[in-house]
């Protein structure tokens, strides 16, 4: 308890902070969930807003003395509801994890059906997966890509809907790399009598910049990570309409969680007001041409991108042609300095551990201010290192 800077109390985090520091200095991070936390944020983030604790909401909390964490809790609600256009928004979420178990407390019971897209097409462990609570609690039903063009069949996941009639209805995807139809899903969940649930985790920070649709008029409830594309801190983000605010609200606290973290919660409200400005959006613009040059390029040199492409800052990358699996393509860009995702292709016959794909994606080295012929001189790099991995 001496009061000393980390590097004296504790020498040994400090050498593992400098040794990451060091690792992103020379390697590449094409890590599609990722990007760099602006500096604004970081500050926000180690504030003394983190020692507080202010367990409930704003006006109605547990704990004393939580006068000026009211004032910036409502003033982050207030930010994030102006830049999502949402009529009811809880910041509280420490990640997008815990926002969306939050959703599935707020509209679902113990074993009702909740249809998303599969795991191995996409989907993300929350949203079924029998290794996550969704899977276990919940009865997950699953939608899969068209096997033709790998993009979501909205007829087909519309007569499954019809079908199972599920209690919840989820858009959103950790591998999909085009734009999701939120109208066409509005229009299934309201055929199907169901909740419209969009997992906005990745695309987000694209939405708000008016790249790509905005799902937020469309859905019931959206769950959002700020550490992505947005460049805020981690945690999450629950958006929803007016009517589910109380339901919202509660399964958020006290029924998920207990005090927030009120620096992050500080950190989301500098990252809000930063993610309004023309400069961010011109940011979020630079990630999709990245990815889409990026994509392109690795094309040209003869590789296959899942749908043929992308909308959005993320690929999925076949790599079988070239007899690699996806976790040996991927080890070997790792040690090229070069870091992604293993990844698994819709219909892979590969086990998932292994995959016959990566995933690349293009926040951080946007935020490093890396442009399109710096894709290109990228995608020669990983081609010239898969080729080599191949031998
Ligand atoms: N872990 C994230 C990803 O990499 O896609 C999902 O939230």
């Amino acid at each position: 308890m001496s009061g000393a800077p980390l590097r004296d109390a504790d020498p040994a985090v400090a050498g593992l902070v400098d040794a990451e520091v060091a690792r992103r200095a020379t390697t590449v991070s094409l890590i599609a969930s990722e990007s760099v936390s602006t500096p604004g944020v970081r500050a926000a983030l180690g504030s003394e807003f983190g020692d507080k604790y202010a367990e409930g909401h704003p006006g109605h909390r547990y704990h004393g003395g939580c006068e000026v964490v009211d004032e910036l809790e409502e003033l982050a609600v207030a930010r994030a509801r102006e830049l999502f256009g949402a009529e009811y928004a809880d910041v509280q979420p420490v990640s997008g994890s815990v926002a969306n178990l939050a959703v599935y407390a707020a509209f679902a019971q113990p074993d009702d059906a909740v249809l998303a897209l599969s795991l191995r097409h996409g989907g993300h462990q929350t949203h079924g997966s029998r290794a996550n609570f969704s899977g276990r609690w919940f009865t997950p039903v699953s939608y899969e890509l068209d096997m033709s063009d790998e993009r979501i069949d909205y007829d087909k996941l519309r007569d499954t809907a019809m079908f199972y009639k599920p209690r919840i209805l989820v858009a959103g995807a950790s591998g999909y790399s085009r734009h999701i139809d939120f109208a066409a899903m509005r229009s299934i969940a309201d055929e199907a009598g169901c909740i419209l649930w969009v997992d906005a985790a990745h695309i987000a920070g694209l939405a708000i910049a008016g790249i790509g649709p905005s799902p937020v008029e469309y859905a019931d409830v959206v769950t959002v990570s700020t550490q992505k594309i947005m460049r805020g801190p981690r945690g999450g983000v629950i958006l929803g309409r007016a009517e589910h605010a109380d339901a919202l609200r509660r399964a958020v606290y006290p029924f998920v969680q207990g005090g927030p973290n009120m620096a992050a919660i500080a950190a989301k409200a500098v990252a809000f007001a930063e993610s309004a400005t023309s400069e961010y959006r011109d940011y979020a613009r630079r990630v999709v041409e990245n990815a889409a040059a990026l994509a392109s390029a690795l094309v040209d040199g003869g590789l296959r991108v899942v749908s043929g492409g992308t909308d959005n800052h993320l690929a999925v990358i076949d790599v079988t042609e070239l007899g690699l699996t996806g976790r040996a393509a991927a080890d070997a860009l790792g040690a090229a300095g070069i870091v992604v995702d293993k990844a698994v292709l819709p219909f892979d016959p590969a086990p998932v551990a292994l995959g016959s794909a990566f995933r690349v994606g293009t926040p951080t080295v946007t935020s490093a201010g890396q442009t399109v012929s710096d894709m290109a001189v990228l995608a020669a790099r990983i081609l010239d290192v898969l080729a080599g991995a191949a031998r």
